[in-house]
């Protein structure tokens, strides 16, 4: 098939250009970003965003649990195909996470916006482009809760009655950075057509074989839970060994078992603890309580629910050891699905087309199209990160990789936009 935009290779200096000037906001001595949701930094890239996309003629709209829209009306009244990802980031997380796709679907729209005023054609459906809310989970839990409340998975007053450890909840940090809409922008259901996302591997599958485009043909699934280790505050110093219920201790147990549990599994189980509380958290007192959020992920529903029995027994059993108790409660999971078959072959067709080097992956990272390929026909693509490194201030994809992006993004986004 003919490509329908053609490549603009003055488009490239513009695309790295923006990408720097992103980068800047919140950037992190070496080389990363602290822009976890709703804080200032996280505003000033949602305005940075707003400003860019109004200069171009988009009409920006945020919804009530602060997803970001550009909306671009190329087909009056007619549905939108949607391209995006996020804009927060980890504590100290790399550039590329997220803010790479939202650029990218920035760019590639207005592109679309360009070819289309230069042709006069109409096309079938109007562009949007989305930052979607709180992607990361870090500040706020669960992660991907913007694209869950967009898409039904999550109910809206939950996700506005989140805490974070300070206690400010979703709306007070959505407000302080102007970042709630007052209403409804788009139904998913109704006025979406498809989705679309770019997105940085965070893995070492393209970086090994040297390809430059990922077709994200299905995810593994994930098991996320909280858990607090109850034990009795004590002296340090003072109190008999025997008469400790000291719950990092119990905690210790656990996290040594995640570690334990993934060995037993080999490549097909991914564990870890990354958050961890302890309570008084005073250097002379032996903790009372310890709160954990536990991460669990396999390629296989069946071997992660199986995993979660062998956890169960093993935390039976630390109980009796430190003398603790230990309270589980699930955070956020999702199956290991498939992505649209016929997604992946408009992607490869792309990427035939276009002549670019290519391969099926399966994504172990949740993304926000993990729940926007529940409700429309969604596209999800992956450019190399080097070293499979991300989540870190060292996560890396070269200029070459993010320019050949969006330029397959371009071509997909038109070809659903035509339908
Ligand atoms: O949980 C996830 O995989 C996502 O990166 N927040
Ligand atoms: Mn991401
Ligand atoms: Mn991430
Ligand atoms: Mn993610």
């Amino acid at each position: 098939m003919t490509i329908r935009v053609p490549r603009d290779d003055v488009a490239d200096a513009a695309l790295l250009a923006d990408f720097t000037t992103l980068s800047a906001i919140g950037a992190t001595p070496a080389g990363g970003v602290e822009r976890q949701a709703a804080t200032d930094a996280d505003g000033q890239t949602r305005a940075w965003l707003g400003s860019w996309l109004t200069e171009r003629g988009f009409a920006v709209r945020q919804d009530q649990v602060g997803n970001l829209f550009g909306l671009l009306e190329l087909a009056p009244g007619r549905p939108y195909v949607l391209a995006g990802s996020h804009l927060d980031s980890q504590p100290r997380g790399g550039r590329f996470d997220g803010a790479y796709g939202v650029l990218a679907a920035a760019h590639a729209a207005d592109r679309l916006r360009r070819h289309h005023r230069r042709t006069g054609r109409t096309p079938r459906y109007n562009v949007a482009v989305v930052d979607w809310f709180n992607e990361e989970g870090s500040r706020f839990k669960p992660s991907m809760m913007g694209s869950a409340v967009f898409t039904g998975a999550m109910p809206l007053d939950t996700a506005l009655a989140t805490t974070d450890v300070a206690g400010v909840t979703v709306a007070t940090a959505l407000r302080a950075i102007d970042g709630q809409g007052t209403g409804h922008v788009l139904d998913a259901g109704r006025d979406v057509a498809a989705y679309a996302e770019i997105h940085i591997e965070q893995g070492r599958e393209l970086d090994k074989a040297g390809n430059t485009l990922g077709l994200v043909d299905s995810t593994w699934a994930a098991n996320k839970y909280e858990m607090s280790v109850i034990g009795s505050q004590a002296h340090t110093g003072a109190t008999a060994m025997a008469d400790r219920q000291d719950a990092l201790y119990g905690a210790a147990l656990v996290v040594v078992a995640l570690r334990e549990l993934a060995d037993r599994y080999g490549t097909d189980l991914h564990t870890s603890c990354g958050q961890l509380t302890v309570h008084p958290n005073s250097p002379v007192v032996v903790a009372r309580e310890v709160h954990l959020h536990l991460d669990l992920r396999s390629p296989s529903d069946d071997l992660l629910a199986e995993a979660d029995e062998v956890l169960r027994t093993r935390l039976a059993e630390i109980e009796v050891q430190a003398d603790v108790s230990i309270q589980r409660r699930f955070s956020h999971t999702w199956k290991g699905q498939h992505y649209h078959p016929e997604g992946v072959a408009l992607a490869a067709a792309v990427a035939d087309d276009l002549g670019i080097g290519h391969q099926r992956v399966r994504t172990r990272a949740g993304h926000d199209s993990t729940n926007l390929k529940d409700v429309v026909p969604t596209v999800m693509l992956f450019v190399p990160s080097v070293e499979g490194i991300s989540h870190a201030e060292a996560e890396y994809t070269t200029d070459e990789d993010l320019c050949t992006g969006v330029d397959v993004l371009t071509e997909v986004l038109a070809r659903l936009a035509d339908g």
